[in-house]
């Protein structure tokens, strides 16, 4: 089994398990419970220096050397390359895929991501102010990526890394409090990507230990 993937059932996560099924690529799974702080383990802080899920490592990488990748955009990027899959050759349809990428990664992402965190918070006064600034920004980011899918198919015109970064957090929609009803090009795009078998078997993949 060349590719060792380690990672827990998130949005982070599910990117990478969804892109490897699509890909066909054999794996392992390494469950990595951030609940129980598995993430600053030090054996696995030598392959994710960040403490974060996901991570991969390559046993055949090139040169035939064991090569580890950390950060979800980079570990897409790197299976994109290997498999030759999703991730086009032709300088300008690659450039779209990374604009597509970089905006998960920058973005949509991260802003979803402190709804999650504001929503939870107990204390009304910073709950209510965290959740208006990034709630409102993460309204924004789906308003985006509504028009861009008005006009195409896909993110990036042909499915790519890109459609299954964004996959990876839409699918926490209702964790953010985003009704697709209101964004009908991403319902639409959201719909059609989870009819995929490979998109299935990518949520299904057991993220986390049983019990
Ligand atoms: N930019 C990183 C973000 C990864 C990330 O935030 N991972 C979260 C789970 S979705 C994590 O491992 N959190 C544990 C921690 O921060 O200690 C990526 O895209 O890979």
């Amino acid at each position: 089994m060349s590719i060792r993937f380690y990672a827990f059932d998130t949005p982070n996560g599910r990117k990478i398990s969804v892109a490897l099924e699509e890909m066909g690529m054999p794996y392992e799974v390494h469950v990595v419970d951030i609940g129980r702080g598995e993430q600053h383990a030090p054996e696995f802080l030598e392959i994710s220096p960040n403490n974060k899920i996901p991570a991969i490592v390559d046993t055949q990488g090139p040169h035939g050397r064991p090569l580890s990748v950390f950060e979800s955009g980079a570990i897409l990027i790197y299976l994109g390359e290997k498999s030759g899959r999703f991730w086009p050759g032709d300088p300008v349809a690659r450039i779209r895929v990374l604009e597509w990428l970089m905006f998960q990664m920058g973005g949509f992402g991260p802003f979803p991501g402190q709804v999650h965190h504001f929503i939870a918070m107990e204390d009304e006064q910073h709950r209510a102010y965290g959740l208006k600034r990034f709630m409102d920004e993460t309204r924004r980011l789906y308003g985006v990526m509504d028009r861009r899918l008005a006009a195409h198919e896909y993110f990036a015109g042909e499915l790519s890394i890109a459609d299954f970064a964004i996959l990876g957090w839409a699918w926490r929609h209702p964790r953010h409090k985003v009704d697709l009803a209101d964004y009908p090009n991403v319902r639409r795009w959201y719909d059609q990507l989870m009819a995929r078998p490979g998109v299935q078997r990518g949520f299904a993949v057991p993220l986390r230990r049983p019990g």
